[in-house]
């Protein structure tokens, strides 16, 4: 326990948060993970790395190949509030085009 806690409850004052660092740290970060399936289309999966997470070409094709060969692959790190938003965009497109595409978030 830090000394001026103990000093301020030896005086009856009302106990004070040990750490001001507890005030100060960084929000946590999330990842969007993209799942492998056996019926998405490869076209699909980079069309939607391009348009929701803003890749080139080259890296949606690449992450695509490594989520189709390795079973997931992170599509990007975000604020919990961006990683939630982009991977329910991913979800919503999916379904529209009718592919059970399946995004996860996680935190880093
Ligand atoms: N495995 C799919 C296929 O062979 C392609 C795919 C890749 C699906 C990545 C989902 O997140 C995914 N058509």
């Amino acid at each position: 326990m830090a000394k001026q806690k103990r000093d301020n409850e030896r005086k009856g004052d009302v106990a004070v948060k040990d750490r001001a660092k507890d005030e100060t740290k960084k929000p946590r970060k999330f990842k969007v993970v993209l799942l492998n399936d056996d019926f998405t289309p490869m076209y699909f999966v980079i069309d939607m790395l391009i348009t929701i997470f803003r890749k080139s070409s080259a890296e949606a094709t690449r992450l695509m190949l490594t989520v189709h060969q390795s079973g997931k692959g992170i599509a990007g790190v975000y604020s919990r509030e961006i990683a939630e938003t982009k991977a329910l965009q991913a979800l919503q497109y999916a379904r529209a085009e009718g592919h059970p595409l399946l995004a996860d978030i996680e935190p880093e």
